[in-house]
């Protein structure tokens, strides 16, 4: 693998997952692959297990690891021929290209500003990376995509299901804050190529990218939608037509016990209790979410696996 921006960038899914859940098996097998290699992680905005599980990933591959929160370095600047008189002291030019010289492999998180729709669907932070570093980049989420959680959640339905083709359910949830697209984008991208029944339900005006969601179902009756549901995958997203505003907070579309029924609860993490999901389903045995955190590390393990094999 040369660089994993995108789902796209996997060249054989199923043997990835495969292999994901036999390193989740046996961790260390490959402990010597990363010796001597150094991954800089760079944080534009927080995380939690992003950070840690990629971390962690890292080591059990036997390699370095260094983690820059991009706010403590100098301010950056992206466009090309500007006259930096102003806030940004270090061009990502050079900047991408120093971060090469002490990793071998780069990953970078940069959310949306999700007040530019045209800029931030550039994923001008990302490219920027890809265009003028010389390690390759590990995306772990940017304005539009989070492909790594993807790959996490691919990996946890398929050690759970007991169907060959699961339902799987995309439920859209009422949240105070302007949250990317990213995390649904990519589940969305992840679930249309898995042998799965993927369908989306969320408040009418709350269409993703249509380019994403091209002809998968949307059923903006969230009751009919969870019917039969086997995973049931529960996110907020900020609106995409109106970009990146909050236009409802419906508390009729929370995740409950007696929605939920006896589906798998899946969520990226961190969520809000009882805004998002109530705690009946958070504390109930078909959470799944800890588990799917879990195969966070597994994920990036087998994505730096494959990275490290092609340097
Ligand atoms: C982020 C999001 O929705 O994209 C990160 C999730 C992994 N969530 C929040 O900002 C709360
Ligand atoms: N799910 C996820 O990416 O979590 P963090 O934002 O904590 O990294």
């Amino acid at each position: 693998m040369k660089k994993y921006t995108a789902i796209k960038d996997i060249s054989n899914l199923s043997n990835t997952i495969k292999e994901a859940i036999l390193l989740k098996m046996n961790p260390f097998e490959y402990s010597n692959l990363g010796q001597h290699k150094t991954l800089a992680m760079l944080f534009f905005n927080a995380s939690l297990r992003t950070r840690l599980s990629t971390e962690k990933a890292a080591k059990n591959l036997g390699m370095s690891v260094m983690v820059l929160n991009i706010n403590d370095a100098w301010n950056l600047e992206f466009e090309d021929g500007t006259i930096m008189n102003a806030n940004s002291s270090e061009h990502i030019k050079e900047a991408a290209q120093v971060i090469s010289q002490y990793a071998d492999v780069i990953a970078v998180r940069a959310f949306p500003s999700l007040t530019n729709k045209e800029k931030d669907e550039s994923e001008y932070v990302l490219n920027s990376f890809v265009k003028y570093a010389t390690a390759p980049i590990i995306n772990m989420e940017s304005a539009t995509a989070h492909p790594l959680q993807a790959l996490a959640d691919a990996i946890t339905i398929s050690e759970l299901t007991q169907k060959a083709k699961p339902k799987v359910v995309l439920s859209w949830a009422p949240h105070p804050r302007a949250l990317p697209q990213a995390v649904a984008n990519s589940f969305v991208e992840m679930m249309q190529n898995l042998d799965v029944e993927l369908t989306i339900t969320h408040p009418e005006g709350y269409e993703l990218n249509p380019k994403i969601t091209k002809n998968t179902p949307i059923n903006y009756n969230q009751k009919e939608a969870l019917q039969n549901a086997d995973f049931v995958y529960v996110k907020n997203w900020s609106n995409y037509k109106d970009y990146g505003k909050v236009l409802n907070q419906d508390a009729n579309w929370m995740m409950t016990q007696d929605k939920l029924g006896n589906a798998k609860f899946m969520h990226c993490l961190p969520v809000r209790r009882n805004v998002v999901v109530e705690d009946a389903v958070l504390d109930g045995k078909n959470s799944i979410v800890i588990q799917q955190a879990n195969n966070r590390t597994y994920a990036a393990q087998i994505v730096l696996k494959q990275i490290l094999e092609n340097l």
